[in-house]
């Protein structure tokens, strides 16, 4: 019998950190804080590692984002992500094969063109190619003028790849574990108890457990959680669809975007077809796929890869994403209520953030102090009106 990658434990009366969410970004936080030193760290995971965004994203990384915040957070992710597998002990399949956006407009070009700049600036390779440069990498793809939005270039940023998503979680888990964290599946955060303005505990579906820092890592559930200390977010969650092909032999060798058709593909080393959607038009915590997405995606893959006419689809679903108004994640110290931090508004860019966003809300609770690094992402600035604006390097325009 294969040995079990962590254990289960009881739940303690008390513990000095709980983290609420047991996905990449929860359990990479628990891991970091260990490695800081911090000692009685408990995730409590309502179902079990993975559930939510991280088992049910597309597995893409890049860090080709627009502004200098977004480019600096994400590229750091990478890097971590390029050694993660190493650092963790564990397989994660992390193969940079290059990552597409294609463009199909004027206005679509020109934002591309704004993000190959601000790349170069910061020193993420990413840059423009012409309609004859990406046939030369994309053989089987259309570049005629038959189809309603031509391609007429693309961000190309050789970086980019996929990862196996759930050896990440796994990973993350495994090695916190080691480090002396405990992790709860099937523990529900029911209520969570303030005194004189300080964060005391959770009451659980196993029992009280008190604490004096608590995180909400909880994405796509975030308003939830937090309504539970009367925090009102900026966030709406909307459900994002995916699925996946039966395997075929490998010929997809990048990872191909784009946003004016709300569509984006790579290939798995299972030679899968991993496929997923912009987010839907309602919000909504469901997560099953609909009928309409899959013709519509397949009315828009066609136009692009006519050689898809008759794949086969194997499963579809949906994930939540907790979209903010400027498209970037809200790291922060809750000021109003001591022992508070929030980690979320992932939006559709969570799992790809995982190592960065894990490194510095651990430094933020270790240190009770933002580091300059996520200063950019504080829920204060919906009230200061200092807004970022991410919203265009969503891999799928809504
Ligand atoms: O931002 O790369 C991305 C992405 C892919 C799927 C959802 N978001």
């Amino acid at each position: 019998m294969s040995k079990r990658l962590w254990k289960s434990h009881e739940l303690k009366k008390g513990y000095d950190v709980v983290i609420i969410g047991g996905g990449v970004n929860g359990l990479a936080t628990a891991y970091y804080l260990a490695k800081m030193g911090m000692k009685n760290i408990a995730v409590l995971e309502s179902k079990f590692v993975g559930y939510g965004g991280s088992g049910r994203n597309t597995a893409i990384l890049r860090s080709n984002y627009r502004t200098p915040e977004g480019i600096r957070f994400y590229e750091q992710s990478m890097g971590m992500y390029r050694d993660l597998a190493q650092e963790l002990d564990y397989n994660l399949m992390f193969s940079e094969q290059g990552h597409f956006t294609l463009g199909h407009s004027e206005s679509s070009i020109s934002g591309l063109v704004t993000r190959a700049e601000n790349n170069k600036a910061l020193n993420v390779n990413s840059y423009m190619l012409d309609p004859k440069e990406i046939k030369g990498m994309l053989p089987e793809i259309d570049i005629t003028d038959h189809p309603r939005y031509p391609v007429m270039g693309a961000l190309y940023h050789p970086p980019g790849g996929i990862i196996r998503h759930d050896a990440v979680v796994w990973a993350y888990c495994k090695e916190a574990e080691k480090l002396g964290v405990e992790v709860h599946n099937l523990t529900t955060v029911e209520d969570v108890s303030i005194k004189n303005g300080k964060i005391t505990g959770v009451k659980t579906n196993r029992g009280q457990v008190s604490c004096g820092k608590l995180l909400s890592a909880v994405a796509g559930w975030s308003s939830e959680v937090c309504g539970k200390v009367g925090l009102k977010l900026p966030i709406a969650t909307y459900p994002l669809q995916a699925m996946v092909t039966e395997s075929y032999k490998p010929w997809l060798h990048h990872v191909v975007v784009s946003s004016t058709l709300h569509i984006y593909l790579s290939q798995t080393d299972r030679g899968e077809l991993v496929c997923g959607n912009g987010i839907d038009n309602y919000t909504h915590y469901g997560m099953q796929s609909t009928l309409g997405f899959l013709e519509g995606y397949a009315a828009h893959v066609l136009e692009l890869f006519p050689i898809l006419h008759n794949v086969k689809v194997q499963r579809s679903w949906a994930g939540l994403c907790d979209m903010t108004p400027d498209y970037g994640p809200i790291i922060s110290k809750i000021n109003e209520i001591e022992g508070f931090y929030l980690n979320g508004g992932w939006g559709t860019y969570g799992f790809k953030a995982g190592p960065a966003s894990g490194y510095n809300t651990a430094k933020m609770i270790f240190d009770d102090k933002e580091p300059e690094m996520i200063e950019a992402f504080s829920f204060y600035r919906f009230q200061n009106n200092t807004l970022g604006g991410e919203k265009a390097a969503a891999s799928v325009g809504n």
